[in-house]
């Protein structure tokens, strides 16, 4: 049928705004072809109010672009993890995890792999164009041996690189999958075939009967460096040959495993951590706090403390580690969420409290604090740049009191004194002090001399503001 398929936005906005009715992939790639399929089908089955498409990273990363049903976008070659999250949040909705064969085979091959291991209920397609698509053209897991590309100029050469991975012959020595079929949108009459094991597969999962895998070998002209005639030809081919068409598995009429499905609460019982723009609006339904420096610092355990202090006294937290380079001296941040509600997001994008302890985090992190908050950062930090005008900005001469005290690394307990000072915790001070005590549990030795930074950085605070 030469038209649009229902299943499609009727424009594609853009991020920018705009809209075009063109899509983003270059003439003779499979992915259009395939989406065409899928989106077919899916309003043809009545489905697009009850589907939830999950869009990779690969040239297949703006699919949400296009499907006109639910939308989640993945982080790269975790699309079989965030389907198996959806489609137990949401039992009886359809879940489709979209991936490529760099996608699926390489970085996310493990959690794909244990998805159709446990028969995770979503539909699985695997689009394999022998190559990392939207990256150039590198070498895929499903390269075939002699395939040349960026990064196999010479060819794909078995003794270095290994074999393509067969995904479907891995699979199918699976007991839970329910449909696994090899097919390619390569010419009509495969495109009609494909046609058929998309349908078939997403009236499984409109069944509920569970895991369902496609394999779609699809052509790439401007990485195989074909015309788009030859690059079908070439799917044919040179890929079928390593890759044989056909169903390996059809128990779609066997009944589902029953995996636990996730109670979801309605997002306003939720905090969504930096939900709100505003940190004045905020009472203490939620607090929202980002501590960053360089690895060393001191920078998570502050937060820790403060996660550990708001739960020793009943408070719902969270403390959400994010590691640079995982060595001493490369940048850390935490984000903790202290609150009476229940927390629907670790990650805090607009925190209302901001300590930082080195100059890239500050302004990194500076514009994020939400209009209302504060910033702390150690007075020894260069400011090169506009602090926002928004917020309260402190600079605090952390480094130097825990230094004039014989413990340089302990600025990160003069910033705790610093936020007492300033109230800004909203726990009372005992429960925060016990809680940096347990922190030294086991070097009590250190426990005065960090009691003793807190009183003199609460004093500094008292005498200076
Ligand atoms: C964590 C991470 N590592 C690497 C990349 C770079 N990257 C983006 S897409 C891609 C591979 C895409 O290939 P494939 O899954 O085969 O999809 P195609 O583009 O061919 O459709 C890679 C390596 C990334 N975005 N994120």
């Amino acid at each position: 049928m030469i038209k649009k398929a229902e299943g499609f936005y009727e424009y594609f906005e853009r991020k920018d705004g705009s809209k075009t009715k063109a899509t983003h992939y270059c003439a003779g790639c499979g992915h259009g072809i395939i989406h065409k399929l899928i989106a077919e089908a899916v309003a043809d089955f009545g489905l697009q109010d009850d589907t939830v498409f999950v869009s990779p990273v690969g040239c297949g990363a703006f699919c949400y672009y296009y499907f006109d049903c639910g939308n989640v976008a993945a982080p790269h070659g975790r699309a079989s993890a965030v389907a198996t999250g959806l489609s137990r949040a949401l039992p009886g909705k359809v879940v489709i995890a979209y991936q490529g064969d760099g996608d699926l085979g390489a970085i996310g091959f493990n959690n794909a792999f244990q998805a159709a291991n446990r028969g995770e209920k979503f539909v699985c397609f695997f689009v394999n164009n022998a190559i990392y698509g939207m990256t150039g053209g590198q070498m895929a897991p499903t390269t075939l041996p002699g395939q040349k590309t960026a990064t196999s100029p010479a060819g794909r050469d078995v003794a270095n690189d290994g074999f393509p991975l067969k995904v479907c012959e891995v699979l199918n020595q699976l007991e839970a999958p329910r449909f696994i079929e090899r097919v390619s949108v390569a010419d009509t009459k495969r495109i009609l075939k494909a046609k058929k094991a998309i349908r078939k597969a997403l009236e499984i999962q409109k069944e509920g009967r569970g895991y369902a895998f496609v394999e779609i070998l699809s052509p790439c002209p401007t990485n195989m460096k074909m015309n788009a005639v030859d690059a079908a030809q070439w799917t044919i081919d040179a890929m079928e040959e390593t890759f044989p068409l056909g169903n390996f598995r059809d128990r779609s009429d066997e009944e589902a495993l029953q995996p636990n499905t996730i109670p979801v609460k309605p997002l306003e019982e939720l905090v969504v951590a930096s939900s709100s723009e505003d940190a004045a609006a905020d009472d203490f339904a939620g607090k929202e706090f980002k501590f960053c420096g360089f690895g060393g610092q001191g920078i998570l355990s502050l937060g820790l403390v403060l996660a550990h202090a708001g739960n020793d006294i009943g408070k719902n937290v969270s403390w959400f580690p994010s590691y640079g380079p995982e060595q001493r001296g490369g940048t850390a941040s935490c984000s903790v969420v202290l609150t009476d509600k229940e927390i629907g997001s670790p990650t805090v994008d607009k925190p209302d409290v901001l300590v930082a302890m080195n100059q890239p985090s500050l302004e990194k992190f500076a514009p994020t604090v939400k209009a209302g908050g504060v910033i702390i950062y150690d007075a020894q930090i260069p400011v090169e740049f506009d602090l926002p005008n928004n917020v309260s900005v402190y600079a605090f001469p952390a480094a130097e009191i825990a230094t004039s005290k014989g413990v340089p690394k302990a600025a990160n307990t003069a910033l705790l004194g610093a936020l007492i000072a300033l109230d800004l915790i909203g726990l009372p001070e005992d429960a925060v002090l016990t809680a940096l005590k347990d922190s030294f549990a086991k070097k009590p030795k250190l426990i005065p001399k960090n009691m003793e930074i807190v009183e003199t950085a609460k004093a500094w605070m008292r005498d200076n503001l």
